[in-house]
């Protein structure tokens, strides 16, 4: 599958924003693969299909959570959170895509977790910091992405859980974890 291929099976599952961000999260994922040492290619498959369940039902994917994925915890915490690992699994079982790391990519784009493969610590980070993200902050995660991969994406969980904290959001425990890995691990 191409580029245009994969930007067309993912277009119709997207707003137009949301089509216009995740181009925006391959261009960037694609310069993080080539500055960091990452297949290119994986790179852009799994940017381009990270938010592919970001407007499915959320009851068919709480459906989905219980049924067949081992994170029903997250059905305590936030209808945001459901997209990712649903939609490695729409993507495997809709799209055909098999390779685990970039199915992982996908499912940990929202919260990350301890121990990131450097494909998703690409996705994660290049979400955040695509050029038509607009939150505050994120020009310094810009700049540190340049440098120092797991120091912007500290930085990142720091902006992301302070946000979540003054809007007095429940904070999904992986989130925290996340937090705490790069905490303990980035110097
Ligand atoms: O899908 P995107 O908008 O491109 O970005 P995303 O998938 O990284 O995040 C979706 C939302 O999820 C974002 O507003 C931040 C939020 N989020 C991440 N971790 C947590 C969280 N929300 C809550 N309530 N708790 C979390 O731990
Ligand atoms: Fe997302
Ligand atoms: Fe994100
Ligand atoms: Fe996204």
């Amino acid at each position: 599958m191409d580029q245009k291929q994969a930007l067309e099976l993912v277009k119709p599952h997207l707003t137009e924003g949301r089509y216009i961000h995740t181009v925006g999260v391959m261009e960037t994922a694609i310069f993080l693969a080539e500055q960091y040492g990452e297949v290119r290619k994986k790179a852009e498959t799994a940017a381009i299909f990270h938010d592919y369940a970001k407007y499915r039902d959320k009851n068919e994917m709480r459906e989905l959570v219980k049924e067949k994925l081992e994170c029903s915890d997250i059905l305590d915490y936030s209808d945001e959170l459901l997209h990712a690992p649903c939609g490695a699994y729409f993507v495997e079982h809709e799209i055909g895509i098999t390779d685990q790391g970039i199915l992982t990519a996908i499912a940990s784009h929202t919260t990350g977790q301890p121990n990131m493969s450097l494909l998703e610590k690409i996705i994660f980070l290049a979400d955040y910091i695509e050029p038509n993200r607009k939150m505050p902050g994120v020009e310094e995660v810009r700049e540190l992405s340049k440098t120092n991969l797991d120091l912007a994406i500290l930085k990142m969980l720091e902006n992301t859980i302070t946000f979540l904290v003054s809007k007095r959001q429940t904070l999904y425990p992986l989130t925290l974890e996340t937090y705490n890995h790069f905490v303990r691990h980035t110097e």
